[in-house]
Parts: C-alpha cells; sequence; structure tokens
C-alpha cells in the first residue's frame, strides 16, 4: 500500500476557526486560540498519523493588512507556511459570510481584502481546499450560497464545511486532505505530534492567558519567553516537579502595570491558570516564576522583535 504524506497549510483571516481546527485535529492542545483576532503569531506545526498518512498541520498567523514590524513578520510567516505547503486549505467563517449575505443578499460577499487573499491562492501551485467553518452557528440554508458563492472563485481540489469547534465532519477534512498529499514516506517518526518543544508550548500557554485575562491592546503588545526550564527534578520518584522562569515583555509602564494588578492580583491569577495547563502538558507538578518587564515599541522595529526572542 502506498503512503501519503506532506505539509498542510492552514491559510485564513484571523478568528477563522484555523488553530481551534488544528487542535480539533491532533485531539490535543497545540495552538492556542482566542475570540480575539490575531492570536496566532507562529507557525505552529501539529502532526496528524494515520494508517497510511502523515499529514503535517501549519497554523499560520491570521492574514490580515499588517501596519508594525510584528504584523508584518507574522504575515510574512503566513507566506512562507504557503509556499511551503503540499496542500493548502483556505479557512472562512462560513457563519460571518451567511450573516452578512442574510443581511444584504445584493452586496458581494468578499471584499476587497477578500479578493486579495483569492489572488494569492490562485497563485499557488498545491491544491486549495475550502475549509467552511462554523456550520454549528448558522441554519444550513444560510450556509449553502455561501459555499456556492466561494467555490465559484477559485479552482478548487475540494469544498469541506465543517465545525472545528464541535468536531462536526473533520474526518471528511482528513479524506480530502490524505486524497491531495503526494505520495511520500513519513518524514517524522509517527508516534511524534508536534515539532515544537515544550518550552516554547509553555511560553504560549501563557501568552494565552494574558491574551484572555486582559483587555485593549494588551494582548498585543506582549511577548512571552521562557528564560529557564528546570527538569532536574522531573523524575524524582517521590516529588517529581518542573520548575520554569518566564519573562513577560510589554510595550510601556502603563501596559506593565496592568500586567501586574493592584497588589500583583493579575499576574496571580495568570500564573495560577497558566500552571494549571503546563502541568497538564508536562505531566507533573509545576513551579511557575514570571517576571514582567519593559521594552519600548518593541512591536514596532526589527530590534525590538529580536529582543523578545520574535526572530
Ligand atoms: N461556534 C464556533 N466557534 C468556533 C469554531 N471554530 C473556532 N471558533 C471560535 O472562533 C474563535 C477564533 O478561533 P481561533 O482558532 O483562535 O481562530 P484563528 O483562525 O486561529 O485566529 P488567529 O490566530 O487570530 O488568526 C475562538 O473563540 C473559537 O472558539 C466553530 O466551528 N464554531
Ligand atoms: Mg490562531
Amino acid at each position: 500500500m502506498s503512503f501519503r504524506c506532506g505539509t498542510v497549510a492552514l491559510f485564513g483571516r484571523p478568528n477563522a476557526g484555523k488553530s481551534t481546527l488544528i487542535n480539533q485535529i491532533l485531539g490535543s492542545k497545540l495552538a492556542i486560540t482566542s475570540h480575539k483576532p490575531q492570536t496566532t503569531r507562529d507557525r505552529i506545526a501539529g502532526i496528524y498519523n494515520g494508517a497510511d498518512v502523515q499529514a503535517i498541520f501549519v497554523d499560520t498567523p491570521g492574514y490580515h493588512e499588517a501596519w508594525t514590524e510584528l504584523n508584518k513578520a507574522m504575515v510574512a510567516r503566513t507566506r512562507a507556511a504557503l509556499r511551503d505547503a503540499d496542500v493548502v486549505l483556505w479557512m472562512v467563517d462560513g457563519a460571518e459570510y451567511a450573516r452578512k449575505g442574510e443581511k444584504d443578499p445584493e452586496r458581494d460577499l468578499l471584499d476587497a481584502f477578500d479578493e486579495g487573499m483569492v489572488e494569492l491562492l490562485s497563485a499557488q501551485r498545491s491544491p486549495v481546499i475550502l475549509v467552511v467553518n462554523k456550520v454549528d452557528l448558522v441554519p444550513r440554508q444560510l450556509m449553502l450560497p455561501v459555499i456556492d458563492a466561494l467555490s465559484q472563485r477559485l479552482q478548487l481540489a475540494a469544498v469541506v464545511p465543517l465545525s472545528a469547534l464541535t468536531g462536526d465532519n473533520v474526518d471528511a477534512l482528513i479524506g480530502e486532505v490524505s486524497a491531495a498529499l503526494p505520495e511520500h514516506p513519513p518524514l517524522f517518526p509517527t508516534d511524534q505530534w508536534t515539532e515544537l518543544t515544550e518550552r516554547f508550548l509553555v511560553a504560549e500557554i501563557i501568552r494565552e492567558k494574558i491574551v484572555h485575562l486582559t483587555a485593549q491592546e494588551i494582548p498585543y503588545a506582549t511577548a512571552v519567553e521562557v528564560e529557564k526550564f528546570d527538569e532536574s527534578e522531573r523524575e524524582d520518584p517521590d516529588k517529581p516537579i518542573v520548575r520554569i522562569f518566564a519573562r513577560i515583555t510589554v510595550e510601556r509602564g502603563s501596559q506593565k502595570g496592568i500586567v501586574i494588578g493592584k497588589g500583583g492580583e493579575m499576574l496571580k491569577r495568570i500564573g495560577q491558570h497558566a500552571r494549571k495547563d503546563i502541568e497538564k502538558l508536562v505531566g507533573c507538578k509545576v513551579y511557575l516564576e514570571l517576571f514582567v518587564g519593559v521594552e519600548k515599541d518593541w512591536t514596532r522595529s526589527k530590534k525590538g522583535l529580536r529582543k523578545v526572542g520574535f526572530e
């Protein structure tokens, strides 16, 4: 029997549900998610291992208009992931288009920014699969015209409506992806589910808690780096523990005050929420210490990005 293997890039606007889908496919939490746009900043790869297929799903930052140096770097990562992909998933928030279509049936479903995305996808050599997400939110008869309109815009290998959140029809997507991948032996050991390090995943978990617990510009101005990941007592037969020291960087002094909170209350909550998830990830008790620092306007310059570890 032939084996199929390759990379599958998830491409779409912020908030389409790309990270939710990757977690659903892997059956474990790899990519952080939130209802706020621009949650994902990096290329996040998760490996799906089937009987005769290995699909390396690559989550990407939502495609958006880039103003700051951070945004430019995010969009550059998305474009690079597209270039490298054997299959591209064009993921859209179907519910949003359905509501738009219901409100004003005369109006074009796609705006100028969407058209730019279609253009980018048309130039793609690898097959594109349209994934219409969030079918759980609107009735089927509202979704059908959306699927119809979007499928006419582009040469597609397949169209799959699904719900990344509930998992509805995700198996159909796996089938279409498998069929579209090239014949190739596995690129990773078949028991591996990610190429990311625990260190990176820990930093992302902490960042997710900050995105969830803070408001306005804070999520966009925050970077997290793990400075120390001490595993020396991880295999301790009596009290296994991992000790983690992480640095949170914001852009301004006022933001530092918000992240720390009155009497350190906010930082404590961030730490408590993060520790629970990190313990699940590493499988033992975790000691977590967080520091908050300021790197003035780090999102606005290449030098700033480098300083917070965002190469
Ligand atoms: N109801 C419903 N909500 C969903 C579905 N998929 C994702 N969501 C929600 O949509 C929001 C955005 O999901 P994410 O997975 O973070 O979206 P993303 O495309 O990775 O966003 P960026 O990283 O900002 O580009 C979250 O609040 C999810 O819970 C779905 O199928 N149904
Ligand atoms: Mg995401």
